[in-house]
């Protein structure tokens, strides 16, 4: 019987399988695609790349890999994210325990022996002490189903599916769906290649330039020099990565000085545009002058002043997850390129020749769905996990995610989440994120060991105070009120929760260190009357970081003030 059997080898999957390793476990990952990088293995549309630059967007476990790799561009292209991946299965000689092309369909609890039995669509039957879900936020891919999908004569490919082949858009007729962050992206180089695109837009995104870059060698020889420094610097940030951040109020200052502070940050570009202020995601009436400063942006690009209003989204600046693009608005001034707006009517079907929508059909050869993915819960939703009575995951979570720390749930001992709801994840730096989780799952899983228990599981108070916690924080947060992924919005039908931890992550950590300084506080175990003691080695030393308390939010302030569980 092995320790663990981890499902998912992306990021998550690969960092546990390593660590377990490390410290003596045995563990085997089974993952559906033929190859390691979860996201950056299935989304490989044009244009993909991450919006965290590059020399952040890696693992910081180990010097020597940080000092080996080098990025080739400020934002790096989906290829070289999952060349990285790649050399790092290789480095740490991953591979070997490593099952390709099998997709995890159950996995059961058997509360007498104490085992999960996981089983593949391969007819595998793995049985293990642990399950470890690496599944990913973004990884269930949301087909909207359409009418008419069975009866089009072209292709249809989701972005988050996309066809190792790669597709060529030359002398097609393409429509894109969606305009969220997939969309942006691959929109302007879609539209290099069509002879038509038309996108189908329901709502408005926001969009900073991403002025991507290739890398100098002096910036990477600077960050090489001390990269410890930087990982320091971006643990102790709320969102896990560094970046410059203006803590004055953006009401405190006149409107001159704030269109200033944007233009300058708009000349930065990328995510950290929301370092302009503070107060941007806590305060309307510092939103509303952003959000206005980003309309005229669009209208100043888009030449077209109907085509120009329909691209100005209305809704709150950074309350959907901000974009981030490479000639997106500017994608609209050519000839070939149209909008059409589904906002009030939805679209109306599939046909044989396209898209039929406000009562007019747009032919197309190519479909391109860019229409995300069910978040945060979707990944686990594929899977029948059933823990302690044979309940299953989907099931306890009818309501929304229920978990402790978003690492464990009750009713599924010995089961852990990498980057599971209720934790930081997706508004952080996802590998800082994935990294600190496992760390803490390892030194728990050690110190089980080390004083012989059998099983792991919160206590339901601590999971219902911990759910509760996190939905009173959120609530600090502009990001709170408006019908995004975050909160289940865009799938019809799903809970409507805020998912994410927005305490930050260095307060989040705090509580994780908190919570096993204090003898795993809010767990209970079987097998042992010693475990409720502090674990004798520790991985999670590294994350133990004091906040940087000139970039603290509303919300950490909010998360610091309540207890640890
Ligand atoms: O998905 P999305 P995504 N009819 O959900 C629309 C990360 N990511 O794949 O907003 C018509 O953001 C939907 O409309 P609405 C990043 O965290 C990162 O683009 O729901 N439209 C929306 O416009 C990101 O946030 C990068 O009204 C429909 C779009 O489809 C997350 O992944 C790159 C529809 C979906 O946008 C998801 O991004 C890419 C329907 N029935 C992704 N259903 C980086 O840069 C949905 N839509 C790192």
């Amino acid at each position: 019987m092995l320790d663990a059997v981890i499902v998912g080898a992306g990021f998550g999957g690969m960092y546990m399988l390593h660590t377990l390793r490390k410290l003596g476990f045995t563990a085997r990952v089974i993952e559906a695609g033929s190859d390691v990088g979860g996201t950056w293995y299935w989304n490989r549309y044009p244009g993909a790349r991450c919006d965290i630059e590059s020399m952040q967007y890696s693992y910081s476990f180990s010097e020597e890999l940080d000092q080996a790799w080098t990025w080739s561009e400020k934002y790096a292209p989906q290829a070289e994210i999952l060349a990285y991946a790649q050399h790092v299965a290789e480095r740490f000689d991953l591979y070997r325990d490593i099952q390709f092309d099998a997709r995890v369909e159950r996995a059961e609890f058997d509360a007498a022996a104490k085992r999960w039995s996981v089983e593949t669509d391969q007819g595998d039957r793995i049985v293990a002490r642990f399950c470890i879900m690496a599944v990913g936020c973004l990884s269930a891919a949301n087909k909207p189903a359409f009418d008419g999908l069975d009866q089009f004569k072209g292709d249809i490919y989701h972005t988050g599916e996309w066809p190792h082949a790669g597709v060529d858009f030359t002398g097609k007729r393409v429509a894109v769906i969606g305009t969220g962050s997939s969309a942006i992206q691959s929109i302007p180089l879609i539209a290099a290649q069509a002879d038509r695109l038309t996108v189908f837009q329901r709502t408005a995104s926001y969009s900073v330039p991403a002025w991507n870059a290739a890398l100098d060698a002096e910036t990477v020889e600077t960050v090489k020099a001390d990269y410890p420094a930087l990982r320091a610097k971006a643990r102790a940030r709320p969102t896990g990565f560094y970046f410059p951040f203006n803590l004055t109020p953006a009401m405190e200052e006149s409107p001159e000085q704030r269109r200033q502070q944007y233009e300058d940050a708009w000349t930065r570009g990328g995510l950290p545009f929301l370092g302009a202020y503070g107060d941007l995601l806590f305060d309307k009436t510092a939103n509303d002058t952003v959000a206005e400063f980003a309309r005229e942006k669009i209208r100043g690009i888009v030449k077209d002043p109907a085509t120009a209003e329909l691209l100005c989204p209305d809704n709150i600046f950074g309350c959907k997850r901000l974009c981030v693009d490479t000639g997106y608005f500017e994608t609209y001034n050519l000839p070939h390129v149209g909008l059409v707006d589904v906002s009030d009517r939805p679209i109306e079907r599939i046909s044989e020749n396209g898209i039929v929508a406000n009562g007019e059909e747009y032919a197309a050869d190519i479909i391109v769905c860019a229409t995300g993915f069910a978040a945060m819960t979707g990944a686990f939703d594929r899977i029948e996990i059933r823990g302690r009575g044979g309940l299953t995951l989907s099931e306890k979570w009818a309501a929304g995610p229920g978990t402790y720390l978003g690492l464990s749930t009750v009713g599924f001992p010995n089961f852990f989440m990498i980057t599971g709801p209720g934790s930081p994840s997706v508004l952080a730096s996802m590998i800082q994120s994935i990294e600190q989780h496992v760390d803490w799952m390892a030194d728990a899983m050690a110190h089980m060991r080390a004083v012989g228990a059998d099983t792991i599981e919160p206590t339901p108070e601590a999971e219902t105070n911990w759910v509760a916690h996190v939905n009173e924080v959120s609530k600090t947060s502009l990001r709170s009120t408006c019908s995004s992924w975050y909160v289940g919005a865009n799938i019809p039908g799903r809970p409507r929760v805020f998912m994410p931890y927005i305490g930050g992550f260095p307060v989040y950590v705090q509580k994780c260190n908190a919570v096993m300084d204090n003898g795993f506080e809010g767990f209970v175990f079987e097998g042992s009357d010693q475990a409720h003691t502090p674990p004798a080695y520790n991985m999670t030393e590294r994350w133990r970081v004091e906040l940087d308390m000139d970039v603290i939010t509303p919300a950490a302030l909010a998360a610091m003030r309540v207890p640890v569980v």
